[in-house]
């Protein structure tokens, strides 16, 4: 195999910013004709419910539906297909729920109020969502850990019902993905996928009920359908290709940063991953467990595409300036390969989920440490947080006045409502002085 080629930066130059911003640049092509057609179907499946999504169905996956109530997968075809899969499998599904619900549990955000000195009570009460859709890819990126990490959440935070919408193309599904609804107490399943499952879930159909949010991966289709239907429900984040940033201080294993470098590009071409260390010999010594590693590996051509077209090894000129790119990067995964991770984390302010010390693969954080692994991608983690139970609940704030409450916040809102001449909001505060 030819030796690879992976870009090579170096912190300290004066054309580093400049270079950093044209390796993280990543648009997702806005394709018009996508953007059409999409709009199209789901114009269709608001008119034509039901009768809308057999026919998509029945067009793009191959199948020959004739009825909605064939769309349905019935509570015991999951519990069959959670028996079928192989005995390993199950109990690792098992373990990783497990893990997983463990830790979502510590997200639940609880209702508070506190009473003021004249006896009016404020408060924030937590309600979930009443019904949400979750969207489950049918092709390659098919992952039973991504049913885990987003129903698990919703389970929690006490969604009313949680359906789950997965395509089955020529009438196929991966048992395994219906394992782990199946595990995670999806509600209903529809085997229902693209624009048209989007649709549904935004407007509902006869058969198909509306929810009030939809979340999970889809391919270009469904991310154009979630961005349309935005506004009608709330949705997640629109993801993008996965990313990992390994800062290592140059006492770990080159062969074993290989491999984590490998474990995120094997996603997808478009997968990034970065490799900084301030130790030159360092990132030579990695560069040479990739050419050693790169032919054993079974996604080769995937994994290669991904590291010479977006990867990098960036130099720097020690840690500290380690911690100001990965800042600027603010990747989905980073990796502290370094002897005090606890303390170099206190640098870190930007990043979907932060794995530490030397031991802790991000493969880990994928399917069974606990944390979830849909996370903020293209520097997004500088404004938002990882999938948790808090994207499930909602907040309501609550006032109850007591008489002297009214009339002490009335004589301050009569004032203000006769500023902005708003009469009526005056003199309904007025009433009760
Ligand atoms: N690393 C992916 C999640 C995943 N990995 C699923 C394996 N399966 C999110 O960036
Ligand atoms: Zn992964």
């Amino acid at each position: 195999m030819p030796e690879i080629m992976i870009t090579e930066l170096d912190a300290v130059s004066p054309d580093f910013p400049g270079q950093l911003q044209n390796l993280l640049a990543w648009n997702e092509s806005e394709d018009l004709d996508i953007h059409r057609q999409v709009l199209d179907i789901i114009a269709d499946v608001r008119r034509n419910g039901d009768k809308a999504v057999i026919a998509y169905t029945n067009r793009f996956d191959h199948r020959q539906v004739n009825s909605a109530a064939e769309l349905e997968l019935d509570q015991n075809s999951l519990k069959s297909a959670f028996g079928s899969i192989p005995t390993d499998q199950a109990n690792a599904l098992k373990t990783a729920a497990n893990r997983i619900r463990s830790y979502a549990e510590h997200q639940k955000i609880e209702s508070w109020d506190y009473t003021e000195a004249d006896g009016t009570v404020l408060g924030q009460k937590i309600t979930p969502l009443d019904r949400v859709g979750l969207y489950v890819p049918g092709g390659k990126a098919a992952y039973p850990s991504s049913v885990l990490m987003n129903a698990i959440p919703a389970k929690v935070a006490g969604v009313g019902e949680l359906i789950m919408v997965v395509p089955m193309p020529k009438g196929e599904c991966n048992p395994l993905v219906l394992a782990a609804a199946y595990l995670a107490g999806v509600d209903r399943i529809f085997t229902v996928g693209g624009a048209q499952a989007v649709a549904a879930l935004a407007y509902g159909t006869e058969t198909i009920p509306a929810v009030a949010k939809i979340v999970g991966p889809g391919n270009i289709y469904v991310a154009t359908a979630k961005k349309l239907v935005f506004g009608q429900v709330g949705i997640d984040m629109i993801a993008g290709p996965s990313e990992i940033l390994i800062i290592c201080d140059g006492l770990t294993n080159p062969d074993w940063i290989a491999m984590d470098l490998f474990s995120q590009a094997e996603h997808d071409e478009n997968a990034q991953a970065i490799l900084i260390s301030p130790d030159k010999a360092y990132l030579a010594a990695v560069k040479q467990s990739i050419n050693n590693l790169l032919p054993t590996m079974e996604r080769a051509e995937i994994i290669r595409t991904s590291l010479s077209t977006r990867g990098a090894f960036i130099t720097v000129k020690d840690l500290q300036q380690a911690a100001e790119v990965a800042n600027t990067i603010a990747p989905e995964h980073l990796e502290l390969s370094v002897e005090n991770p606890e303390a170099f984390s206190q640098h870190i302010h930007h990043a979907g989920a932060i794995f530490m010390g030397r031991y802790t693969a991000e493969a880990l954080g994928d399917y069974c440490a606990g944390p979830n692994h849909v996370l903020p991608t293209s520097s997004s983690a500088r404004y938002s947080s990882p999938l948790g139970v808090y994207d499930f609940q909602k907040r309501t704030s609550l006032i109850n006045c007591s008489k002297a409450g009214a009339k002490e916040l009335g004589k301050t809102a009569s004032v203000l409502a006769r500023g902005e001449s708003l009469f009526a909001h005056a003199r309904s505060a007025e009433y009760r002085l």
